[in-house]
């Protein structure tokens, strides 16, 4: 019988805590997005590790958090707690900076948690003061009930090895549920547009990079490179011209690099072409959120 192990394991913490940088870290892939700000990640993602010893599928949600004045910000909620039921495991991922509302509310979560619960505090590149972590180590595994501990710098790689280790040493035996060589259980078309609507988060400022998002029009292979077409959807029609820019300033610089994202994800060289307007309201919208791909 073989030896190795299968298992899925949810990412889960408050927004901006590092989980999506950790993701990416995990898989070495920019599967992804990551910015400086918080609730980027909208949907459930699955990112992949496969190794001799077995497989990890790492769901990576978006950040829980308490405000709510939109359907969308509440299905973010939803995504999030869906996403941990059924899970061998769930990593808390917390920005060990700093402990918030927010984390209160993604504890108790995972305290209800079944399976393995792993404690990650995340950032500790930003908190030299080794007494602060173990004195936040030890108030949280008495008051979460923990069954490990890993530090992270998931920005710098540091602590994945032994996130592993301690995962795969407690995960049950299984076949790998996905293949080997794939790195993502979302299609190229969902990534496409995630690497868009990252550039447009990154360069905008902010309530606009809230009301947008984007959906791929075109996806076609041309001999060796890929055609893309992105639409990108905004709520208010005075957004419009922000994320154009001044002549076209804001759009060709999120295409560019988008465009070189992709090229470098897909391993292919990519024409991007982008595209702006404007559907009302859609962010608090539940049809539209169906419509456009926001299921739990
Ligand atoms: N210094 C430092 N910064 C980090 C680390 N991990 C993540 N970050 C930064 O923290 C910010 C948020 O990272 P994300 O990975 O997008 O956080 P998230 O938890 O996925 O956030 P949401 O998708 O909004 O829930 C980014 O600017 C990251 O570069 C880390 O270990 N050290
Ligand atoms: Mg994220």
């Amino acid at each position: 019988m073989s030896t190795a192990k299968f298992g899925h394991v949810a990412l889960i913490g408050r927004p901006n805590a590092g989980k999506s940088t950790l993701l990416n870290a995990l898989t070495g892939e920019h599967v992804a997005i990551v910015t400086h700000k918080p609730q980027t990640t909208r949907q459930r993602i699955v990112g992949l590790v496969t190794e001799a010893r077995g497989q990890i599928a790492f769901v990576d949600t978006p950040g829980l958090h308490r405000r709510k004045p939109h359907a969308l910000n509440r299905r973010l909620n939803r995504t999030a707690g869906a996403a941990m039921r059924g899970v061998d495991g769930v990593v808390l991922v917390v920005d060990a900076t700093r402990w918030t509302d927010e984390d209160e509310l993604a504890g108790e979560l995972f305290q209800n948690c079944d399976g393995i619960r792993l404690l990650a505090l995340n950032k500790i590149d930003l908190l030299p003061d080794r007494a602060r972590l173990l004195e936040l180590t030890a108030e949280l595994s008495k008051r979460l009930a923990v069954d490990t501990v890993v530090y992270l710098s998931a920005l710098k790689g540091d602590g994945i090895g032994q996130l592993l280790d301690e995962l795969f040493a407690r995960l049950p035996r299984g076949e790998a549920q996905y293949p080997a060589d794939e790195f993502t259980d979302r299609s190229a078309r969902f990534l496409a547009a995630e690497l868009v609507r990252e550039q447009l988060m990154l360069q905008l400022h902010q309530e606009i990079p809230y009301g947008l998002t984007v959906v791929i029009e075109r996806f076609e292979a041309e001999g060796a490179r890929l055609l893309i077409n992105a639409l990108i959807l905004v709520s208010e029609e005075r957004h419009k011209g922000m994320v154009i820019g001044r002549q076209g300033s804001v759009l060709k610089r999120v295409g560019s690099r988008a465009r070189r994202a992709m090229a470098e994800l897909f391993g292919q060289a990519v024409h991007l072409e982008l595209h702006v307007k404007t559907r009302q309201g859609w962010t608090d919208d539940e049809r539209l959120l169906d419509e456009l791909g926001f299921s739990d």
